[in-house]
């Protein structure tokens, strides 16, 4: 294992070049993390443009060497990060998608496990609880070295909207969606504290209903659609999120966060790669945070990793 500690020389390989890892690629210069970035994509052409213009950059942020490469860089890299797929077209089934994303996501592992990496690996690609299920599979690595963006996203959507309902700061809601990054994925809001204090009872106090909350969560459920609607795709949001998990990776934080983890007993399940908060590190997953989720909560969780593995099973089968 590396320690990323004392090692003075970081390197980070992106894989998919679109709107996710582009935007990726910016805010990790932006956050002046890791010397080294590398851009990989197949088509050639953007990927050498992304490394001119954001090198540019360099004269304001911390200088970096950003380049556009090959699976052949990936061997020293600390972290590869997964943002290839195709996007869902009109008419096309989620199973079909699916297909078509995990024949992408085994063109990528593959080289990349053969160039020697040993780093983490880092998915976010769609569906992203099944693609990282399937790199740990295609890749071989030990379950903690394989994380996904899980329900990063929807946690932040949700303690955005929950922030302007209860007017806080949305670093100080304390609370996590949970489950698939999907429709199934629900909203953890028994265990919710906003600054230590239950959420239940803040919304009692101020007079925030059930509906209201159940609201909320609907609509962070939904608010990719209204994005997508507006603007054609999501990708600021996600790619925030990617950067944080790759800075808790690279500065060996301990960091709690909403990723998609592999389980070994926790909430009964194993076996799947699914939406909770856990702690990560250097060394990728340093465990699960297994929130005590009230029974109708289980129930939600226990839904939502069977879905998760009848499309795990059709799409690997
Ligand atoms: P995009 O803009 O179409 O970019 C995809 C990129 O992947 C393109 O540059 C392609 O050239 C590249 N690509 C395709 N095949 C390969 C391959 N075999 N090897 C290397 N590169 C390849 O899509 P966008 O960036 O918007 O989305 C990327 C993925 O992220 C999709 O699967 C989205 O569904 C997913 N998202 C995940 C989110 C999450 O919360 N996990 C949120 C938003 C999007």
């Amino acid at each position: 294992m590396k320690d990323l500690t004392t090692k003075n020389h970081q390197k980070v390989v992106l894989v998919g070049d679109g709107a996710v890892g582009s935007s990726y690629a910016y805010s990790m210069i932006n956050q002046g993390l890791a010397e080294e970035f590398v851009i990989v994509d197949v088509i050639k052409d953007r990927t050498e443009g992304d490394a001119l213009d954001l090198e540019d950059a360099q004269v304001f942020t911390a200088p970096k060497k950003v380049y556009s490469g090959d699976y052949s860089d990936c061997g020293d890299a600390d972290v590869v990060v997964i943002t290839a797929g195709a996007p869902q077209k009109p008419g096309e089934t989620r199973l079909d998608l699916v297909n078509k994303n995990l024949k992408i996501l085994s063109s990528i592992v593959k080289p990349v496990v053969d160039s020697g990496f040993d780093g983490i690996f880092v998915v976010a690609a769609n569906p992203v609880d099944i693609l990282t299920y399937a790199t740990w599979k295609f890749s071989g690595f030990p379950k903690e070295k394989v994380i996904g963006s899980g329900t990063s996203l929807d946690t932040s959507r949700l303690r955005v909207a929950l922030a302007k309902k209860f007017n806080v700061d949305p670093r100080n809601v304390d609370a996590y969606i949970m489950g698939e990054h999907g429709d199934s994925e629900f909203a953890a809001y028994d265990e919710a504290t906003i600054g230590t204090k239950p959420l239940k009872a803040l919304a009692k106090e101020q007079g925030i209903t059930d509906d209201d909350l159940a609201k909320i969560e609907d609509d962070t459920r939904n608010k990719a659609y209204e994005i997508i609607n507006k603007k054609g795709a999501t990708f600021y949001g996600v790619a925030t999120c990617l950067m944080r998990i790759t800075k808790a990776i690279l500065r060996d934080e301990n960091a709690i966060l909403p990723i998609g983890a592999a389980l070994d007993g926790e909430y009964g399940l194993n076996d799947i790669f699914i939406g909770t908060p856990a702690i990560i590190n250097g060394s990728g997953l340093a465990g699960v945070i297994e929130v005590p989720l009230s029974d109708r909560e289980k129930d939600l969780m226990a839904k939502s990793a069977a879905t998760l593995k009848q499309v795990t099973k059709d799409g690997l089968a």
